[in-house]
Parts: structure tokens; sequence; C-alpha cells
């Protein structure tokens, strides 16, 4: 495919209540958008960077530099004849995995409508619906109680608290003993340390189906010291950013679970090797969220087609996180099976009027 064109812009998108994590509180969903334009296709992939660098390092300001700056003036013009062939072009530069998720998720939808296959087929994967379940941000207990009782209640297959340090043992808890049989696990988003080992193991008591990101983003050693003492597995999402980091977490048991986010981890094809790896250790994953758009939440759902996705992931209903999606399209979870969109590449289009109301800071990128 010949990469003729790429549309950079920005998003922003407010959130129907404010998420909050051990880290910062969102409210408004911002994210850039790109569209590629390929041997006169066009494909759609949203970044998972966030204005500020509050999950990983990476953030808006810097993929859009790196993007246009760098990567793109190497690629643009030429002609790559897989996503693999785009892979090792970009191979020389460190880091940047969000970004080049990008390019590389925009090719795998230009790839896969070029070849007339929904890109869950081109990847490989043999559902036609997903698991999903939802994750709920750090509120009251009350709130808390409701919104579980709420997901449960339309078959969402697992919730997810958002824990942080004095916000942790008592929540769970009173969780637990309102549902008792629920699928529960918590995500601390990297907010405690080796001290707060007890804490951690008096977790193992609420039969939770995992812990997600104890310890720092940037961390596997410390997290295998707690795994050793803990029942409870330990999932990593923050920490993996590629199929070596998989492997390596997998190998020193610092890990038991893992969350795939497709862009943190730089595109399809790392991700599809993030799950090999870990299916090769006996190691279930699952498909981790961003609050994506209609854009991203496709590619999640496409992803999460393949066999060793075994967990619910967070790509719940659209209709949780917004008023209005910039897809023409409904994502939407029924009894907590999200179907997988059935047409060419990712399967949705884009709503151009609410993409024109919602974005701001349209470049578009040609050859030199
Ligand atoms: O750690 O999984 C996370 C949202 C933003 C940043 C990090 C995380 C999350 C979520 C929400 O947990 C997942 C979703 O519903 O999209
Ligand atoms: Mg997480």
């Amino acid at each position: 495919m010949k990469l003729e064109q790429v549309e950079l812009r920005v998003v922003s998108l407010p959130l129907l209540h404010p998420f909050e994590f051990s880290n910062a509180t969102i409210t408004d969903k911002i994210f850039p958008l790109l569209t590629l334009r390929a041997s006169g296709i066009e494909g759609y992939a949203e970044g998972v960077m966030d204005a500020a660098p509050e999950y990983r390092e990476e953030t808006i300001v810097g993929a859009l530099g790196f993007l246009r700056d760098t990567l793109l003036p190497q690629v643009l013009g030429r002609e790559f004849a897989n996503p693999q062939a785009l892979l090792d072009e970009m191979r020389i530069w460190r880091g940047h995995r969000m970004a080049k998720a990008m390019l590389e998720m925009a090719f795998w939808d230009c790839w896969a409508k070029s070849l007339e296959l929904p890109l869950w087929v081109l990847l490989g994967g043999n559902k036609q619906a997903v698991e999903v379940g939802v994750s709920l941000g750090i509120g009251n207990f009350e709130q808390t109680l409701k919104d579980t009782q709420s997901a449960l209640e339309q078959g969402y297959k697992r919730v997810k608290l958002k824990i942080k340090p004095n916000h942790d043992l008592e929540l769970v808890k009173t969780v637990r003993q309102a549902f008792p049989q629920a699928h529960l696990t918590v995500d601390a988003n990297s907010a405690y340390g080796l001290s707060d080992l007890e804490t951690l193991r008096q977790l193992d008591q609420y039969h939770l189906d995992y812990l997600e990101q104890p310890l720092a983003f940037d961390d596997l050693l410390d997290h295998q010291k707690v795994q050793q003492h803990l029942r409870t597995p330990i999932c990593l999402d923050e920490s993996i950013l590629s199929p070596e980091d998989t492997r390596k977490a997998l190998e020193i048991g610092a890990a038991r679970v893992i969350n795939i986010k497709v862009g943190r981890v730089g595109g399809h094809l790392e991700a599809r090797r993030v799950h090999d790896v870990a299916a090769a250790f006996g190691a279930p994953v699952w498909c981790g969220g961003m609050h994506e758009s209609g854009i991203g939440r496709a590619h999640n759902i496409h992803l999460s087609t393949l066999p060793n996705f075994t967990k619910p992931g967070d790509t719940s209903s659209a209709s949780r996180y917004f008023k209005k999606d910039i897809i023409q399209q409904q994502l939407e979870a029924k009894d907590g099976l999200m179907p997988v969109p059935q047409g060419n590449g990712i399967g949705v289009t884009l709503d151009q009027q609410q993409l024109k109301a919602v974005s701001t800071g349209l470049e578009i990128i040609k050859p030199k």
C-alpha cells in the first residue's frame, strides 16, 4: 500500500462523569486522531497518550511532534506491503510506542479494507462478540455500590475498582460483602510500594480475579517480590510495553495475567505478539481501555477476538462514557458481550459533523 497522506487532529470529548484514578482525575477525553490515506483508501486510529504524562511518559504534543517531524517524513510517499514492513521501518526509533501505534493501526484498517476483510479476520480472531467488564473510578462507597450493582444487572462480566492507599481494604470489603459471587478486580495504577506489602496481602481474602498494577509503572522486579507473597494473581498494565517485557515479567513471576492495550504496546502486531508470548506461558490476557472513542474502541474489540483473550476486557459500551461519539455506529454491549463490527477494516465510520464540532488543529501532512 502506498502511504499518500495523513491528517492529524486533536479531539476533545467531555466524559459523562469525571473519572478518578490513583494518579489523576479525567473530565474530558482528549486524544489525537490520525486519518491515513493509502492507495486511495482511508484508515483511522486514535492515540492513547494523554495531554499530561499521568499514565506513561508519552504525551499528545510529543506524539504529534514525533509524527510530524520524524516518522511521517520518512514513510509518506512510500509503499509498504504489510504492517510488518511498516513496523520494520519504525524500529530505528526508540520508544514512542503510542505514537507509532497510531500509524500502524490506521495502516491495518487500510490494509484490511483493501483486502475487503474485517480487521478481526486478518488478525486471526475467532469470535463474533467479546466479553467485557467495567472499570469504575474512585468515588464514594455508596456510588461505587450503585455502579457495581447496575453493571452486574446489565450483565457485565467483571467489575474493576480503582484503588489507592487508604481507599482500598474497606472499599473492597464493602463491595465483596454486597456481591459475594461477582468477578471483582482492583487497579492501583502504580500507587503502592514494597512497604505496602501487608495491605496488598490483606486483599487476598476477597478472592479478586487479579490485582492490577500495584507498583511502579516501570518496574518488574518489585512486582515479582510482591507476587511471591500473594495468592491473588498480579496483572500488569503500565509495565508492559512490548513482547519482551511480557516474557521477562512472566519468566520471573512478576505477574500471572497481562493487560494488553494495543496503543500502549505499539500497534496490533506487537499486541498480537504480547498475546502469543502470554499464551506460551499459559497466562491469560485481556484488553485494557483508555476511555477510547469509537475508533480506538473498535480497534480494541477486533484485537480482543484472539483466542487467549480469556478474561473480560475494558471495552464497555461507548454510551457509558460519552453523550455523543465520533462514529456513526453504536458500540454497545448486551449481556456483557460486545459485538464485533462486521464491515471491512475496523467496520466503523466517522460522523464527520460531530468530529468537526469536537476537534481542533487539523494538520494535513503529505510527502515532501
Ligand atoms: O489503568 O486501565 C487503566 C483509564 C485511563 C487510564 C488508565 C486506565 C483506565 C481505565 C479505564 O481503567 C478503562 C476504560 O473504561 O476505558
Ligand atoms: Mg490499568
